[in-house]
């Protein structure tokens, strides 16, 4: 999208008015850098975890408040169950889904800033276990210059 100011101003004919460019160039380059920023504030992302034998992969996901969530199976029978073990009082109480042949896929947008463990119930006890860190994008500060910055901190 900024490419096309930046070059109808590059590709003037003349060469007196390159010499007016820089200047120019800034203002189009900051104004369409900032435009670019803001722009997709709002929009959620999806992230996939992948079942892959007994584990969740990733196993330890982070995700921005909005985000969804969709799990992937890719053999055997599984679920995708919040908690930290069926020991929780609280296990399930947020989602308990099958996760298998008939069920090959599961989604749950975070809507809240939380730590969220999961477990597979009927391989808990292989570990078979991930979390989800849902964040609130710091104030004043974008959701997309958030994400941005994730991909340098936590890879
Ligand atoms: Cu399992």
């Amino acid at each position: 999208m900024p490419p096309s100011g930046v070059f109808a101003v590059y590709w003037g004919p003349s060469i007196a008015v390159q010499q007016e460019v820089p200047a120019m160039f800034c203002t189009i380059a900051l104004v369409a850098l900032a435009a670019a920023f803001a722009a997709p504030a709002a929009r959620a992302d999806t992230h996939l975890v992948t079942q892959s034998g007994f584990e969740f992969l990733p196993r330890d996901l982070i995700v921005l408040v909005g985000d969804t969530v969709q799990w992937v199976h890719t053999g055997s029978s599984h679920t995708v169950t919040n908690g930290t073990s069926a020991a929780d009082p609280g296990a399930g109480s947020l989602f308990d889904a099958p996760l298998d042949s008939a069920n090959p896929t599961f989604s749950y947008t975070f809507e809240q800033p939380a730590v969220v463990p999961y477990f597979c119930r009927p391989h808990e006890g292989f570990d078979m276990k991930g979390t989800v860190t849902v964040e609130a994008p710091v104030a004043n500060e974008s959701a997309t210059w958030s994400r941005i910055k994730r991909i340098f901190v936590t890879g």
